[in-house]
């Protein structure tokens, strides 16, 4: 089994390069924004707790989204392996990522950081709150939170991968094809 970290700032084009990358490698693609996005509509206990931290473009606890996680790993059967779109956010969820693979005799195979610009970041999700109906897409100001939350609490992740030696960057902007193309050749390089 494959385990690929799919990694960059919001609005990045981690869940729009992660869904064809789990067709074309046979992976599953777990999105831990889907899966709280799931809880919401459902209107789940959980996912009213959630609500309003993720409008505000904060992260939801790190024992929220291991959770979810951990239940997905245990269940899957039939896949070449794992994409994680999203998830880690944080070191300690990093850690645990780590910590359940290494349970289950895998690891953490590579990680892909999209790096695109900030002035691109804002032009893609400003656009896609016409479509999404996301709260947390829908504001300049919740828009540069979740930018500056990212920076804070998700870009230390990218030195857990560092010095773990998985890490691979990878320009995030140009054309989706293009991008996917680049992502497709560091794919190659573990599987
Ligand atoms: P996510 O669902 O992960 O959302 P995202 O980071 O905004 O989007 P992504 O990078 O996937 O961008 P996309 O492909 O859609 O998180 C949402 C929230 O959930 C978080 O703020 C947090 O509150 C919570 N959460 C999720 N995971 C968590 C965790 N592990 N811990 C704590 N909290 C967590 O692309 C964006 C747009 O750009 C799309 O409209 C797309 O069409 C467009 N686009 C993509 N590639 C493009 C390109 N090359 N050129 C032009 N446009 C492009």
């Amino acid at each position: 089994m494959v385990n690929i970290l799919m990694f960059g700032p919001p609005g990045s084009g981690k869940g729009t390069q992660s869904v064809t990358l789990a067709e074309k490698y046979n992976l599953l693609h777990l999105s831990t924004g889907d899966m709280l996005r799931a809880e919401l509509a459902a209107g789940t206990p959980l996912g009213k707790k959630m609500e309003a931290i993720m409008a505000a473009g904060e992260l939801v606890p790190d024992d929220v989204v291991i959770a979810l996680i951990a239940g997905k790993i245990d269940s899957t059967t039939g896949k070449a392996g794992f994409i994680f779109d999203g998830f880690p956010r944080t070191v300690e969820q990093a850690e645990a990522l780590q910590k359940m693979l290494g349970g289950k005799g895998m690891k953490i195979d590579l990680m892909l950081v999209l790096e695109v610009n900030d002035a691109e970041l804002m032009e893609r999700m400003k656009k896609r709150a016409l479509v999404s109906g996301r709260a947390d897409d829908a504001d300049e100001n919740i828009i540069n939170n979740r930018i500056a939350v990212y920076r804070a609490k998700t870009e230390p992740v990218i030195d857990f991968g560092r010095k773990a030696g998985f890490l691979r960057s990878v320009d995030g902007v140009g054309s989706i094809d293009a991008i996917f193309g680049r992502l497709c050749k560091e794919m190659e390089t573990v599987i």
